[in-house]
């Protein structure tokens, strides 16, 4: 059943966002019978997978698992390249997802919603676009990804450089040429880990701008072949199952040893071993090093040994050095990082001790040196989990802003809905596991749950649903309780929004892994939407449109 494109009708559910969250929250509602349309900002679906098309952008993920599981026919006949796919192979899936579905007629592209405000009266919420028009919606569901909000840095100056400025989270849709350029880059997370040698390989001179260098694994990426992917195919059903079960909602292979059941030797053979291996499943070496910040320095110190192995230059292999916890902030995966150093048209520049005084119209000026630039990339980051909620004006019950409910830091239930803002959901909002997990696992279960309680709505002609203040207030403090347990606690990352000056100290996903979590959101639907406000339709209000 299709939507009438008229806008002053009332949908059952408007969707913000047409990455892998909204684009399978339309395909569900709609297969519920459910009127939904997806209003997007970008031109063309990917949500962060169209915006972060930098040279190098790659997901750290593997391919098989970073995938929908909802259809074993999308899954059988889509085979993918590489055992980490690179940013444009993913957006060709997503693009084949709306297309094999028919997504397309019923999302609305190069809109950026506005506002969305409940009106108790009619129960519904009033949701303002970038072209002027107010969409009446029952239900509103932001499907607007965790890292869409683009961090600029306060740098002074900014503004006035001369060069193209480029932001690897805004990446324009065009070559961009580095060759025979001087270029420098702002930071060195996860983007600038990818991006960095693949512009060093083009550029006459390449600075990076360094504040606190970063962990990374070596992704050892290569093609998937056929046989692997048959294999794959064959047990895709037991694969996902297993996945689920896990906190990561990925399968991997965790030690549920601790660092110091075995001998230095021993050790070390396991991190030898992970290190061949590649990517995140580093981090499940030993069963400790989340918690224990002994073991995790064993971590700490095998990588930094690997760090003096690639670098040639003492100096620089001690400035890439960092001593901080390993697994705190993001780990990294990367393809050529460290060596990318060895090169002479790399240089590193510490920022550590001394920030960037300025930038002018020619680059960028440290400690009273310039570096003079062609071309500026900022590879810093995003307000992450509530940036791009917080930048929608949303106003709940007696017209309460999110952005005051949320002064000292996000509080949601379960991740999904806010107290005093009734019939709205987030998919993968803070207080969810989504950025500790397999993305695509944690957005599955999402959406299904949403389906289901709208489904559990329109049987029971519910009018309403929102959670209690106190189911709220438990969960964030379970969530705060678990994480301050962790040593993802002791560090500055934006997981608790330290990347952002002003933002609350909040430790925003939910760390009690992927597993707990579902089986959480099962028992409270299973249980009658327990911690939730369920309201009948009044008399008046329009019912839920049925297959
Ligand atoms: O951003 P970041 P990102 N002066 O916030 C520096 C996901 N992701 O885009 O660390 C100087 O990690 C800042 O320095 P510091 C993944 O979840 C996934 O790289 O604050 N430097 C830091 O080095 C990841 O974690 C994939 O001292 C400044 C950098 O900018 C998340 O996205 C790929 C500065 C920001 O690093 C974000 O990663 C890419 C200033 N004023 C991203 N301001 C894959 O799947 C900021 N910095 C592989």
């Amino acid at each position: 059943m299709r939507n009438t494109p008229n806008p002053k009708l009332e949908l059952d559910a408007l969707i913000v966002g047409a990455g892998f969250s909204g684009l399978y929250m339309l395909y569900q509602l709609r297969r519920m019978g459910f009127s939904a349309r997806i209003y997007e900002a970008a031109s063309d679906v990917g949500g962060t997978w169209y915006w972060n098309r930098y040279p190098g952008a790659r997901c750290d993920t593997e391919s098989a698992q970073y995938s929908y599981s909802f259809s074993d026919e999308l899954q059988q006949e889509w085979s993918w390249s590489m055992r980490y796919a690179g940013q444009p192979e993913i957006l060709k899936y997503l693009n084949h997802v709306a297309d094999r579905f028919d997504l397309r007629s019923d999302i609305v592209f190069d809109v950026r919603i506005q506002s969305a405000i409940f009106d108790e009266e009619k129960n519904h919420w009033k949701i303002q676009t970038s072209q002027g028009e107010t969409i009446p919606a029952r239900f509103c569901i932001m499907a607007t990804g965790c890292l869409s909000s683009p961090n600029f840095p306060k740098i002074e100056g900014l503004e006035s450089f001369a060069g193209p400025v480029y932001h690897t989270g805004l990446w324009p849709n065009e070559e961009i040429v580095f060759d025979g350029k001087k270029v420098g880059i702002i930071g060195t997370g996860s983007s600038a880990i990818q991006i960095i040698p693949l512009v060093a390989e083009k550029a006459e001179h390449l600075y990076v701008f360094q504040r606190s260098p970063n962990y990374t694994i070596p992704a050892h990426n290569g093609p998937l072949d056929d046989e692997h992917q048959q294999k794959i195919k064959s047990n895709y059903a037991d694969i996902r199952k297993k996945a689920r079960l896990l906190p990561a909602g990925f399968l991997q292979d965790y030690n549920d040893k601790s660092a110091f059941d075995l001998t230095l030797e021993g050790r070390q053979r396991e991190y030898e071993k992970r290190w061949a291996h590649g990517g995140l499943p580093f981090l499940a070496s030993f069963s400790d090093l989340q918690y224990n910040e002994e073991a995790n320095n064993t971590a700490g110190a095998f990588v930094r040994g690997k760090i003096r192995e690639e670098v040639e230059d003492p100096k620089i292999a001690e400035l890439l050095s960092p001593e901080t916890i390993l697994g705190c902030r993001r780990l990294c995966v990367d393809t050529g990082y460290y060596e990318t150093f060895n090169r002479s048209n790399v240089s590193l520049v510490d920022v550590s001790k001394s920030p960037i005084d300025k930038i002018t119209a020619e680059g960028v000026a440290v400690s009273g040196k310039s570096y003079r630039l062609d071309s500026l990339i900022l590879a810093t980051g995003f307000d992450a989990m509530t940036g791009t909620l917080l930048r929608i004006d949303i106003r709940g019950r007696e017209g309460n802003t999110l952005e005051n409910k949320w002064i000292s830091g996000p509080s949601t239930c379960l991740g999904l809905m806010m107290a005093g803002f009734p019939n709205l959901f987030t998919i993968t909002g803070p207080g969810s596991p989504s950025v500790l997990t397999n993305m695509i696992t944690s957005i599955e279960q999402h959406v299904e749950w949403i389906s289901k309680c709208l489904g559990y709505l329109r049987e029971n002609d519910i009018g309403q649903i929102e959670p209690t203040v106190k189911a709220e207030d438990r969960w964030v403090e379970h969530n705060n309780d678990l994480a301050a347990k962790t040593l993802r606690y002791k560090c500055e990352s934006w997981y608790l929004g330290s990347n952002i000056p002003g933002k609350p100290k909040t430790f925003m996903p939910y760390i009690g892994g992927f597993a707990f979590y579902a089986e959480k959101c099962a028992q409270v639907a299973s249980a009658g939407y327990e911690g939730f406000m369920l309201t009948a339709n009044r008399s008046g209000d329009k019912k839920l449109k049925t297959n």
